[in-house]
């Protein structure tokens, strides 16, 4: 079973081989996104950098005027010819399908004859400008790959502006101006795209190259040249594409140049011929515009080589475990480097940049030194990070101690008694939490690495005290009287920081005497018992050792 399997896989390789040979190899085609080969472990895949075909792009947009009632025919109006002001038999009328321009004929397939267009109301609110934006929305990132051109029916207009939006038409920056007079309609220098150098090609420019009046009246397109900017450096008939696709791959500012969401043509001012406005015969004065020609791909950067369009929207179909509808970012559990747009480097078949499955991760990264064999992703992070991690460890790979315990010099990352309980008094020390070297941090009278002592001058009491007696509490033994709660006065047969001790004791001969007669007033028992609820129990060993 497996044998024609891998046979047909081989078939399919070769096809891919003998189909990528149709094409030049100084640039690549980028039409394939993976292709089948294999190593010596067996059937593999292979992924390169792809992008869709252009199209035209003009099948896929929305239309919006503004003001949206500008378009002719409601109501009806007759226009006359620029040329010939008595030459009025332009009809325009909604009512009539034949008569009617709606801005649809802008797109429509053009060749016949005559031609179809959209034409706008006259110029009847003269001298109020007769101001019209065309927006063109495809709410999708698109590249432009060719010129785009703008047929005028009537004359072209004196002012306009090609605009674009990157941002689905939130913002907006000029692509170029046109007018008769640059300096006059703008205060710019007239230009054409032939002063447009490498260096200066992301220069907006106004250039009177396409509003000419209606002496040239066969001029009817006015253009924008992507074609003429591309060859800045791919050469005057784009031999040399593989020097433009580097430049798009290290340059964002350039690709960014030719990449829209929105068009947006702001006519502003119509065609008037040489002469004065006529303000006898503003039907003179219209916008017409038969066709408009966008030539582009959708924008999946490098990650799809096709571009569905579905319940009027486009999107590109990813490859490269990418998704969204640019393909810009990995895939659910695919995250197991940041995403990045494939690139057209090297020529031919540039480099996939594929979002890796996270299981790859995993094995690369989940290391957690024997306290844990359970990693997951955060995705927030980019990052795996160890779960569960046991004795008594945390961190990223376990690699440091809870809170409450510190490391032990001793033994290794790995070692299951690398963390030590800091022990820390939980009377005398502020926190549960200790230094790198185990010592706590000691509420006020207390001392030791586990604040378990009591400075000189205090006592403890569930803590340490500054107040060494209280006669409220009855510290002072056997008749001793707590003075300024710092000492007790004891009666002249006792002695000791709370008169716990019979004088005997310090005399020769200890309190085996008969004068003394000390032991019977307490049994000895009873003074240890009372001496413990002072002292508490960290002295206990002490005591114990003494009894
Ligand atoms: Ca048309």
């Amino acid at each position: 079973m497996r044998f024609p399997l891998l046979l047909t896989l081989q078939a399919s390789w070769l096809t891919v081989c003998q189909a990528t040979q149709h094409y030049p190899t100084t640039w690549g085609h980028y039409d394939l996104c993976k292709s089948h080969g294999y190593t010596d472990e067996g059937p593999t895949w292979y992924y390169m950098a792809c992008q869709p075909e252009a199209a035209d792009m003009t099948k896929y947009l929305k239309v919006f005027l503004d003001p949206p009632n500008i378009t002719c025919g409601d109501p009806p109006e007759t226009y006359c010819t620029l040329e010939n002001p008595y030459m009025c038999n332009n009809e325009c009328d909604t009512a009539t399908e034949e008569l009617a321009h709606p801005p649809e004929l802008m797109f429509d397939f053009e060749g016949r004859n005559p031609t179809t267009f959209w034409q706008s109301t006259s110029w009847k609110k003269y001298p109020k400008p007769l101001a019209v934006n065309i927006t063109l929305s495809w709410n999708k990132t698109i590249e432009l790959t060719d010129d785009i051109v703008i047929t005028f029916e009537s004359g072209r207009p004196e002012q306009m502006v090609l605009e674009k939006s990157l941002d689905y038409g939130r913002s907006w920056q000029p692509y170029q101006f046109y007018a008769t007079d640059c300096l006059d309609a703008f205060t710019m220098e007239p230009k054409t795209v032939k002063d447009i150098t490498q260096h200066t090609l992301l220069d907006i420019i106004c250039t009177e190259e396409y509003s000419r009046g209606y002496v040239w009246k066969n001029d009817k397109t006015v253009r924008f040249e992507i074609k003429d900017r591309f060859a800045l450096f791919a050469g005057p008939k784009l031999h040399n594409m593989a020097s433009l696709y580097g430049q798009l791959d290290t340059t964002k500012n350039l690709r960014d140049f030719f990449t829209i969401t929105d068009l947006r043509i702001r006519l502003l001012r119509p065609a008037t011929g040489a002469t004065m406005v006529d303000e006898n015969n503003l039907s003179r004065y219209f916008y017409a515009i038969s066709d408009i020609k966008v030539h582009g791909r959708c924008k999946c950067n490098l990650h799809a080589n096709s571009c569905i369009y579905d319940k009027e929207r486009l999107t590109c179909e990813c490859e490269h475990n990418t998704t969204g509808p640019d393909c810009g970012r990995c895939k659910r559990n695919y995250q197991a480097r940041a995403w990045s747009a494939g690139s057209y480097l090297p020529i031919p078949k540039g480099t996939s940049n594929i979002c890796d499955h996270i299981s790859l991760l995993f094995l690369q990264d989940c290391e957690c030194f024997s306290h844990s064999n359970r990693c997951s992703y955060l995705e927030v992070l980019n990052t795996v990070i160890c779960v569960s991690c046991k004795h008594n460890t945390r961190g990223q790979h376990c690699q440091l101690c809870k809170l409450g315990y510190y490391r032990n010099a001793s033994a290794e990352l790995d070692d299951e008694n690398v963390c030590i309980d800091c022990n820390c008094n939980p009377f005398g020390s502020d926190t549960d939490r200790c230094n790198g070297t185990g010592y706590c941090k000691c509420k006020e009278g207390a001392t030791g690495a586990k604040c378990h002592e009591c400075l000189p001058g205090y006592l403890w009491d569930n803590g340490c005290k500054s107040r060494v007696c209280d006669n409220e509490l009855l510290r002072c033994q056997n008749g001793g009287v707590c003075v300024n709660n710092i000492r007790c006065q004891c009666p002249p047969a006792f002695t000791g920081l709370l008169c716990e001790k019979p004088r005997c004791e310090n005399e020769p001969g200890g309190c085996g005497g008969s004068d003394s007669g000390q032991a019977s007033l307490r049994p000895p028992g009873l003074i240890l018992l009372s001496l413990l609820s002072v002292l508490g129990p960290v002295f206990l060993v002490e005591i114990c050792w003494i009894l």
